[in-house]
């Protein structure tokens, strides 16, 4: 039988050369190389991670859940966990104990990898869920994970996966504030790659510049799986720092970013950002969040690149690109391009029919990339795929007559914030909670760095009195700093609509100056 693991397909794309470079980590930074890692070292460093999850007779299907910083090393933990098989279940760094709670005590993993100064609090979490064993991982890719695998053999037989098998889980927020878990196959990462690889040119000659976090489809599958699969060499950056990445722009062919990443390639780092400094690439990519036109135009303008705008979703990694090839159209800024070979959009209407051309609707999706539903949520599964099997994005949109997807809101309650979701829901949800609060509407204003920055407006209870920095440091610690709201308002009440449904358009009106400066 064919194997169809994922890693099987990565693993046969490793160039002939094993000794040629895979990856140079750099230091975030300067920019300097610090070290330098073949795709020899690749496979012992993920044979050794397989041998030791095999050693441990995890049962089939085992999750392995992630919350380290970015490394080579933490790499080689994901690629090891798809070699041995089992499921890869990654965790932003942001994440504090209570959300890491309940992405364990949800997923039930068999073993959890967290970065040392963690273990005092994950341990105790792990426990209660029962796993099995827990390992950690600093930055420098150093802790008792590396330490057990040190000991296993550097040979290993890709464990053997049916396509359809599950790969990785990826948790995104829920609308009602609980975090679901997307279950990706190996048939949808491994398609999904396949297809950009030819979509976007690649080969074996691109070195990309990688500087995107590993806990989300952009950084940990899109780049990632793009790189590996083209057997073509990563320059590896643990932290995004404009002037650092600009600096190795010069032997690169490739960078991915979200928009914010672009925003602070211009500003901060003007002057290096020249077409000299990027001669040497051929393809810049956008995603993940909306990218301004006046970006796109700048970024143009100073580069003389024309930004790739691609869209894409946990739930179906890529849906959606602009053209790489001239031939197959001009890549246009403010439209996400062209549903993927092989990938069905369409535009649906609230009366169950498919929307004319031009016509805004609900986007929806079908494809080997649609993942196969959310884990152990069968009813989440019933309200977001229709009867037909498409599944609703939750994105707002039309299709023009040349093919050109364009986003143009979305239907869901959902603020990004420099590529990050944040769900207004769950936010209430913490704030409505603290003594003294009556209600909270959290919504999301145009920021010029994160492109949206998250604020609350909050009532008290009658006679009491709330300060909005006590309720933003209190909340500090409790969730991910990124969905902390950069201000909270105290307002005497929230404004609604004749069916008492709060009207956060005016609440955004209201402030939409906040962040201008
Ligand atoms: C950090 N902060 C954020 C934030 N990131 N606040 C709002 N939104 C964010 N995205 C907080 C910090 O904790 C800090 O808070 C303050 O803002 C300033 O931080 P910073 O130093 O400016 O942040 P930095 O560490 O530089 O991070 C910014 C960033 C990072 C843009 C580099 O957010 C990032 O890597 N974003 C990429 C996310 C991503 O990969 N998304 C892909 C999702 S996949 P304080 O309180 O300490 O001051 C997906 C599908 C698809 O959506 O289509 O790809
Ligand atoms: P996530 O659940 O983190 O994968 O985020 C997916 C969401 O990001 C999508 O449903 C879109 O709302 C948004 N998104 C991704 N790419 C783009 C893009 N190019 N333009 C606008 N929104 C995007």
């Amino acid at each position: 039988m064919n194997n169809e693991n994922l890693f099987a397909a990565l693993r046969a794309a490793f160039p002939d050369d094993l000794d040629a470079t895979a990856i140079d980590a750099a230091d975030s930074a300067t920019g300097a190389n610090l070290k330098r890692h073949s795709w020899r070292d690749m496979d012992e460093a993920t044979a050794r991670i397989a041998n030791l999850l095999t050693s441990m007779n995890l049962p089939a299907g085992s999750r392995v859940a992630v919350q380290t910083e970015k490394s080579v090393e933490a790499l080689m933990l994901y690629l090891g966990v798809l070699r041995a098989g089992y499921v890869y279940l990654p965790l932003n760094t942001a994440y504090q104990a209570a959300e890491i709670e309940y992405f364990i005590g949800n997923a039930e993993p068999a073993v959890v990898v967290c970065a040392p100064k963690s273990l005092p609090w994950v341990q105790p979490i792990a426990d209660v869920a029962k796993v099995a064993k827990v390992f950690t991982l600093d930055e420098n890719g150093q802790g008792t994970l590396t330490e057990a695998a040190a000991t296993q053999s550097t040979v290993h037989t890709v464990a053997t996966r049916k396509a359809d098998d599950l790969a990785a889980i990826l948790y995104t927020s829920g609308t009602t504030g609980r975090s679901k878990g997307a279950m990706l196959s190996h048939r949808n990462l491994l398609s999904n790659a396949q297809t950009l690889l030819d979509y976007w040119g690649w080969s074996s000659k691109d070195v990309l510049i990688h500087a995107l976090p590993i806990f989300h489809v952009h950084g940990l599958f899109v780049a990632s799986h793009c790189a590996l699969l083209a057997g073509a060499r990563m320059i590896w950056f643990a932290k995004f720092d404009p002037t650092a990445v600009i600096k190795r722009l010069p032997e690169a062919t490739v960078f991915m970013g979200v928009p914010t990443l672009y925003v602070r390639l211009l500003a901060n780092a003007s002057p290096q950002l020249t077409r000299e400094a990027c001669a040497n690439m051929r393809l810049f990519v956008a995603g993940s969040a909306p990218l301004l036109i006046e970006t796109f135009n700048e970024f143009h303008e100073r580069t003389g690149h024309t930004i790739l705008e691609r869209y894409g979703m946990s739930e179906t990694c890529m849906l959606t690109s602009n053209p790489y090839r001239a031939a197959e159209g001009e890549r246009r800024g403010g439209t996400v391009g062209f549903p993927l070979p092989g990938v069905s959009v369409r535009v649906a209407d609230d009366k169950g029919g498919t929307c004319a051309v031009d016509e805004i609707g609900g986007i929806e999706v079908r494809g080997p990339n649609v993942f196969g539903g959310y884990w152990r949520m069968p009813e989440k599964n019933k309200e977001e795929f229709t009867a037909d099997g498409w599944f609703k994005t939750g994105d707002v949109g039309k299709i023009d007559a040349r093919g050109y997807v364009t986003i143009v809101g979305r239907s869901k309650d959902l603020i990004i914030s420099g590529g990050y979701n944040v769900y207004p829901a769950e936010i209430e949800g913490y704030i409505n909670e603290m003594p003294g609060v009556a209600e909270s509407a959290v919504v999301g204003l145009p920021h010029p760095d994160f492109g949206e920055g998250v604020i609350a407006v909050v009532v008290a209870k009658a006679g009491t009195m709330l300060d909005g920095d006590a309720i933003v440091a209190a909340l500090k610690g409790k969730i991910a700093n990124f969905k902390v709201p950069k201000r909270v308002f105290i307002a005497a009440d929230l404004p609604r609509n004749a069916m008492g449904k709060v009207q956060k358009n005016l609440l955004r009106q209201e402030h939409a100056k906040l962040f201008e400066s």
